[in-house]
């Protein structure tokens, strides 16, 4: 049986989300679309059911599991939402705006004993990011002692905070470097450069390894993403993104793609897939609201010492036994 599945949200990742569910994925169809806007939703979504009212597409029967895709702000009310009704969902990271509301997730689904949301940290699905968790899973490069995290887009838009460059952008390198080191961070400092950006993050993990971090929200060039793995004996990156080169006018070259959804359109599929697929299986796959509330933590902090240069030991709740398995 498909599984009919509601996208809130028609923006970037909304449209491409449901795309996606269109196009691209098995045993899953997209059912319903939720925006405010009707004709972005009905460009987005053709054929699929119009709900104006986010919780009314997550109440209907016609809607077995979610896709939020809606401002940041939001996540944390219709992921709660979904819950309480027992429908699967796959949230767009951030888990929430605040890292208050990310834990009232984490706490709603340990009540409920049954993991219930994947976070869209699409990066887990990425084959180069895989590769790079392989090598420090089977020891080829030695003990891991640094990782170096490059995250470049060319331009933050209009509504782009200050903030959200941690909140939103960074979270990301927060969520890859524990899954691709299988350790916790505990310890963080930031450091912005003259005019406020770009942002350099050094962070400190439980078994001493050190994660740099660069996020330049507005690099002009282009969206690039890159890491390094330094281990004790060899190291492992990213090659260029690009499947193509150019040779002309007396120099080769490849072209950095404008956002980050080419990038990582397979890391996309990939995720959607295996989100349907272990909702099927009566699984989980991915990253869980846990993680989520991990990163919203660690971003969290790291906004309130953005001026005071200082650093920030990380505490976190105790982890709950749902969610008892590492990054
Ligand atoms: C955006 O929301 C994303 O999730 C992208 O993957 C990230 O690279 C970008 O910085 C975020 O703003």
């Amino acid at each position: 049986m498909s599984l009919a599945v509601g996208v809130i949200g028609a923006g970037v990742m909304g449209a491409e989300h449901a795309r996606i569910l269109r196009e691209n994925v098995s045993g899953a169809h997209l059912a319903a679309i939720c925006d405010a806007d009707p004709a972005r939703a009905a460009a987005a979504g053709p054929g699929a059911r119009f709900f104006a009212d986010p919780h009314a597409l997550i109440a209907s029967d016609a809607v077995a599991a979610v896709v939020i895709a809606s401002p940041d702000a939001t996540h944390a009310e219709f992921t709660l939402a979904a819950i309480r009704l027992g429908k699967p969902v796959l949230c767009e990271k951030p888990i929430a705006a605040e890292a208050a509301a990310g834990l009232g997730v984490v706490e709603a689904e340990a009540a409920l004993g049954r993991r219930l949301v994947q976070l869209g940290f699409m990066r887990r699905f990425d084959a180069a990011y895989g590769e790079m968790r392989r090598a420090r899973q089977d020891g080829s490069i030695g003990a891991i002692r640094l990782l170096h995290n490059i995250h470049r887009n060319r331009a933050a838009p209009g509504w782009f905070t200050g903030a959200m460059a941690l909140t939103n952008s960074f979270v990301h390198e927060i969520d890859i470097s524990r899954w691709l080191l299988g350790s916790e961070m505990v310890a963080a400092q930031i450091f912005p450069a003259a005019g406020g950006g770009p942002l350099m993050i050094v962070m400190r993990t439980e078994k001493g390894e050190i994660v740099s971090t660069e996020v330049n929200v507005n690099a002009g060039y282009g969206y690039h993403v890159h890491a390094e793995l330094v281990g004790s004996q060899g190291t492992i990156e990213m090659a260029a993104p690009a499947r193509t080169l150019c040779n002309l006018a007396g120099a080769r070259s490849f072209a950095f793609p404008p956002d980050w959804i080419p990038r990582f359109a397979q890391a996309y599929r990939t995720q959607t897939q295996a989100w349907v697929d272990a909702i099927a299986a009566g699984t989980s796959a991915g990253a869980s609201a846990w993680d989520g509330y991990v990163t919203t933590v660690i971003a969290e902090r790291l906004v309130a010492a953005l001026d005071a240069g200082q650093t920030v030991e990380i505490a976190l709740p105790p982890r709950p036994a749902l969610y008892a398995e590492a990054a």
